[in-house]
């Protein structure tokens, strides 16, 4: 019986995908920025089987869940021209629906996993398309380190570079990079630091189309949101932190102001989220550079350099509330096990 596995890592945007410019293929009203990360990933078997299932961390699934896996399915069956069906076995290894964008890797790392077990054949740019319309931010998991996504609907890394075939790196479309590697110059390290543990109470997709039909932020979010992007690889290029970090920063809360003045306004913070951004501030001011993100969810990550991540993970941990605080570099793009 035919069965495949791929792998695919998490990422964080540093400038934000938030909302859509068509729905039915998925397809992201902007470009945006992301950060591949080694600590968080997906792995994913396919499994020939009589019907679809969709089994996560061993627990089956149904509902919207199962309906996302199967649409998924059906794109691949069409492009293959192959009527087979499967047992999806994924395995988190990142907290699942509390803002550490799973859905990121589990849709690169089921993409990944069909372009073998359907034999696609797919060339990665493809292959990132593909990814996006299961979920957009899956787009970028396909490669590693700093990736760029357009609003044509695919991704890119920021510094193109030939895959590694190197033995243990299994087929992929992206090297399995050391850290820094992909990251010119700035080596970036990302700290998530949990601050609740409570489920995400609207998911990214609801959040993400309440804020374009009811928020008059959206429209400055969309005219200024090409400006960040051009002006944060700009700051990639001149391996200028401090300006990367102003952006991250930045975009992170123009989306969150655009998601609080939706018809209901809506947010994901909780009082610890609150209190680490504060200190996040204030430990700037009087110590290191580290500048914070936020996604659909109250978990706060913190961008800063290797040589002060010791630091800022300390400082992290000893914010009253939190729950831990993960150390994240730049990870590898999805590949076959
Ligand atoms: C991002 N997020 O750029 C933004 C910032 C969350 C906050 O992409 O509807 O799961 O599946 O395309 O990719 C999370 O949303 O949304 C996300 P869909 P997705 O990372």
């Amino acid at each position: 019986m035919k069965s495949v596995s791929a792998i695919a890592h998490s990422n964080i945007a540093l400038i934000k995908y938030w909302g859509k410019a068509d729905t039915e293929k998925n397809l992201p009203a902007t470009g945006s920025l992301s950060l591949t990360l080694d600590a968080f990933y997906t792995q994913t078997q396919l499994r020939e089987a009589e019907a679809d299932r969709f089994l996560l961390d061993g627990k089956e699934q149904s509902g919207e869940r199962l309906e996302r896996v199967k649409n998924f399915l059906d794109k691949a069956r069409k492009l293959s021209g192959k009527n087979i069906y499967c047992d999806v076995l994924s395995k988190n290894h990142v907290p699942t629906e509390a803002g550490f964008a799973s859905s990121a890797s589990g849709f690169a790392a089921l993409a990944q996993a069909v372009n073998s077990f359907f034999e696609l054949g797919l060339a990665p740019r493809e292959l990132s398309a593909l990814a996006r319309q299961g979920s957009g931010s899956a787009a970028r998991s396909i490669f590693p380190g700093l990736v760029k996504m357009s609003q044509e609907g695919f991704a890119e890394p920021v510094s193109p570079r030939p895959p590694s075939r190197g033995p243990g790196y299994g087929k992929g479309t992206g090297s399995r990079v050391k850290p820094g590697m992909t990251t010119d110059g700035l080596d970036l390290r990302l700290l998530v630091v949990q601050c609740s543990a409570v489920k995400k109470p609207m998911s990214s997709r609801e959040a993400m189309n309440l804020t374009t039909k009811t928020s008059p932020y959206y429209s400055a979010w969309l005219s200024s949101h090409q400006a960040d992007l051009d002006d944060a690889l700009e700051a990639i290029k001149q391996a200028d932190f401090s300006k990367l970090g102003e952006l991250t920063e930045y975009s992170a809360l123009k989306m969150h102001a655009s998601l609080m003045a939706a018809k209901p306004g809506f947010w994901y913070f909780e009082p610890t989220t609150i209190a680490v951004m504060n200190e996040v501030r204030d430990l700037r001011r009087t110590g290191l550079e580290g500048y914070l993100t936020l996604d659909a969810g109250p978990q706060v990550k913190v961008l800063c350099l290797n040589k002060d991540a010791a630091w800022w993970q300390k400082k992290l941990q000893e914010i009253p509330g939190v729950l831990n605080v993960t150390l994240a570099g730049p990870g590898p793009g999805a590949y076959d096990l």
